[in-house]
């Protein structure tokens, strides 16, 4: 993956980060989607995800103890999120991502990202 490419992600992962949940304005582009992945269970839901670039995918923890999804080559990380709360990122670049769980690293998952 390209720095540029990188540098974009952060940039929404950031933004993101410092707009409440929810808050985000719907775009006029009808083809953005927000997914959402289920933790629970100590598995992630689903687990692989394919989604186009400008989605946005929302991790939401249904589990009894806090969990995370953090990117392998630190390109975003949720932070840790207790029961019941979620994390949401917007990925505007295609391309893919391998993400565990940080206190759970047998915890797996990927975002592949399409245009
Ligand atoms: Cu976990």
């Amino acid at each position: 993956m390209s720095q540029l490419t990188r540098r974009t992600v952060l940039r929404f992962a950031a933004f993101c980060a410092a707009v409440p949940f929810g808050a985000i304005p719907a775009r006029a582009d009808s083809h953005v989607t927000n997914h959402v992945v289920v933790i629970k269970n100590m598995r992630f839901s689903p687990a692989d995800l394919t989604i186009k670039a400008g989605d946005t995918v929302t991790w939401r923890n249904e589990d009894d103890t806090a969990h995370s999804a953090w990117d392998v080559n630190d390109v975003f990380d949720t932070g840790l999120l207790l029961p019941g709360q979620s994390a949401a990122l917007t990925f505007s670049a295609a391309g893919t991502f391998s993400y565990r769980c940080r206190p759970h690293r047998s915890m797996r998952g990927t975002i592949t990202i399409t245009r």
